[in-house]
């Protein structure tokens, strides 16, 4: 696995509820999330929250063969999981290279894809939330395969 902080990984959200880091989603605790600390607003809905996104970034460029995204397993086990999403993989320079669809699974929230073929020159993994179950929703963890 790729994106542990002590590997020189770090996460940042454009948005975060005080005491919820960005942080959370590289601990390899299901019991610590990211929670965006916005109301979540967009035109067609107050439970829309793709104006909000939290970015993972590696220390290089790397070949990713898999996404794991863990739900709400903490404080807020239910009721604030994210449903819906887009995963964008960026360069070093924040090009897009290639973006998955995500729908999370329910109840629990968590989703995981294998990258066949891999996708290579990743500098960055961005989860751009859609839907979700409530204001202020988070995910538990966000883990990066490859190599
Ligand atoms: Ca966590």
């Amino acid at each position: 696995m790729l994106a542990r902080s002590d590997a020189g990984v770090t996460a940042v959200a454009t948005s975060t509820y005080p005491g919820y880091p960005a942080s959370s989603v590289l601990d390899l605790d299901v019991d610590t999330s990211w929670y965006i600390g916005s109301v979540c607003v967009a035109s067609s809905s107050l439970y829309c929250c793709e104006a909000q996104s939290i970015r993972v970034d590696l220390p290089s460029t790397r070949s990713l063969s898999a996404v794991v995204m863990r739900g709400n397993q903490g404080s807020f086990s239910s009721g604030y999981d994210f449903l819906t999403g887009r995963l964008d993989f960026l360069t070093a320079n924040g090009g897009l290279i290639s973006s998955r669809n995500v729908v999370f699974n329910r109840p629990n929230g968590d989703w995981a894809i294998e990258l066949t073929p891999p996708v290579a020159n990743v500098r960055a993994v961005r989860l751009v939330p859609g839907w979700a179950e409530s204001n202020a929703p988070g995910v538990a963890e966000i883990q990066l395969y490859g190599q």
